[in-house]
């Protein structure tokens, strides 16, 4: 079974996907492997892996271990090319369809199709924008474009609308890792409502009442990072997919 039909099954089993990211330069190497071990038994569905900026070393090498000791679908969110790597199930192939740079449009898809190929890896659609939190975000900053506005929710519709209309198999509405403000419920509920395309929220999500609201909204899945971060996270794990599995 390919990633994106063990994504749909979760989301028509469950209600909706709970997807944990790894910032590989927030874990050495050895500590990735416990962290790992913990996602395998806290009920998420699939571990992500990337940043829109990684500068610590041995990234592959972490790719690696990430998938040898996971046992769930281990997905790419690639901040840039060099992230790509063979060690991972699928990458979440994105456009930024927020905003206007070329390069993060078409540029880096055209570089990153053939590597992609040649890795082996399954490709799924997603048509990424960044939402308004607070504060410039990472995300916004290295891509060079404008979130939308966070009092705009009829934007992000229509750029769903368009995302589903070619053919995109995600939208991911992000307020940038450790956000200030996560998106607000609102604009995923006018999302939700105005296109079919199934949506992946995240960015500053810090709570599982958080999560279920979001879900409630009409979020598909839904994304946790930086609020794991901090030692002990078994438990809080648990406590997030058992909010975002309404069914
Ligand atoms: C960032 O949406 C993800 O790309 C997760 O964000 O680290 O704030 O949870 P956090």
């Amino acid at each position: 079974m390919s990633v994106y039909q063990d994504l749909m099954e979760t989301k028509a089993n469950k209600g909706a996907g709970y997807l944990v990211l790894i910032d590989p330069d927030r874990w050495s190497l050895d500590q990735v492997n416990g962290f790992v071990q913990q996602i395998n038994t806290s009920g998420a569905d699939a571990i992500m892996v990337g940043s829109s900026l990684i500068l610590g070393e041995d990234l592959q090498k972490k790719m690696k271990r990430i998938k040898e000791v996971a046992e769930l679908p281990v997905i790419l969110f690639p901040g840039n090319l060099s992230q790509l790597s063979p060690h991972v199930d699928a990458v979440f192939y994105l456009v930024v369809i927020s905003g206007r740079n070329p390069q993060f449009l078409i540029g880096d898809q055209v570089q990153g199709a053939p590597m992609v190929k040649e890795m082996g890896i399954e490709p799924m659609s997603t048509g990424y924008m960044l939402i308004e939190s607070g504060r410039v975000t990472s995300a916004e900053f290295i891509s060079g474009s404008k979130p939308i506005p966070r009092d705009k929710p009829e934007i992000a519709a229509v750029h769903a609308l368009a995302a589903e209309y070619m053919g995109f198999k995600f939208v991911y509405l992000e307020a940038g890792s450790g956000a200030k403000y996560s998106v607000p419920p609102e604009m995923v509920y006018a999302v939700s409502r105005y296109s079919k395309v199934p949506i992946i929220v995240g960015g500053g999500i810090h709570t599982p009442e958080e999560a279920a609201t979001l879900v409630k909204a009409g979020a598909s899945f839904i994304v946790t990072g930086n609020v794991l971060e901090n030692g002990e996270n078994g438990q809080l794990m648990k406590q997030f997919a058992a909010a975002i599995h309404t069914k």
